[in-house]
């Protein structure tokens, strides 16, 4: 019975509750640099919420980020939050949205975990706290062709 009890609750549609989170990797670093992305993909729950906040232990500084063109230059800023519509998928890429890590603790290797805490708050302002393992992936990943401008997410990223 015990199993049984345990197997319903694994079929149990909690996601639907809930924001879901797949394909959490972070953009492995060289030495010196003190800043990376990283990046993943949300699919919304049953009702619109918006990630509003991250951390991870490997970082003093956590912040959410949007890539945009400004005029024919990519640059980042910092936002408050990504709407996550209902039952829709959002992702966090190279270009675009992203959490940036910051203050980095140490250089991240590709292959390394990296935990992120997420957090997600619904239309009721109810939060809804997401654990994560980011995969650190080689520097080169050619996973956008929005890098034009070079990789910000390099040297050259500044606040
Ligand atoms: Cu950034």
């Amino acid at each position: 019975l015990a199993i049984a009890a345990v197997a319903l609750a694994l079929v149990t549609p909690v996601a639907l509750a809930q924001v879901t989170v797949s394909d959490a990797w972070v953009r492995a670093t060289v030495p010196q640099q003190k800043a990376t992305g990283a990046f993943m993909e949300l699919r919304g729950a049953g009702t619109q919420s918006r990630l509003v906040e991250a951390s991870s232990p490997v970082a003093g500084i956590v912040e959410i980020h949007e890539m945009a063109m400004d005029g024919n230059v990519m640059r980042m800023r910092a936002v408050t939050g990504v709407d996550v519509p209902a039952g829709k998928g959002v992702s966090l890429r190279p270009g675009g949205y992203h959490v940036m890590l910051m203050e980095l603790k140490n250089p991240i290797q590709v292959g390394d975990k990296v935990p992120l805490t997420l957090v997600f708050e619904g239309a009721n302002k109810q939060r809804q706290t997401v654990e994560v393992t980011a995969t650190a992936r080689p520097l080169s990943t050619p996973a956008a062709p929005a890098q034009k401008g070079g990789d910000a997410h390099g040297g050259a990223h500044k606040h």
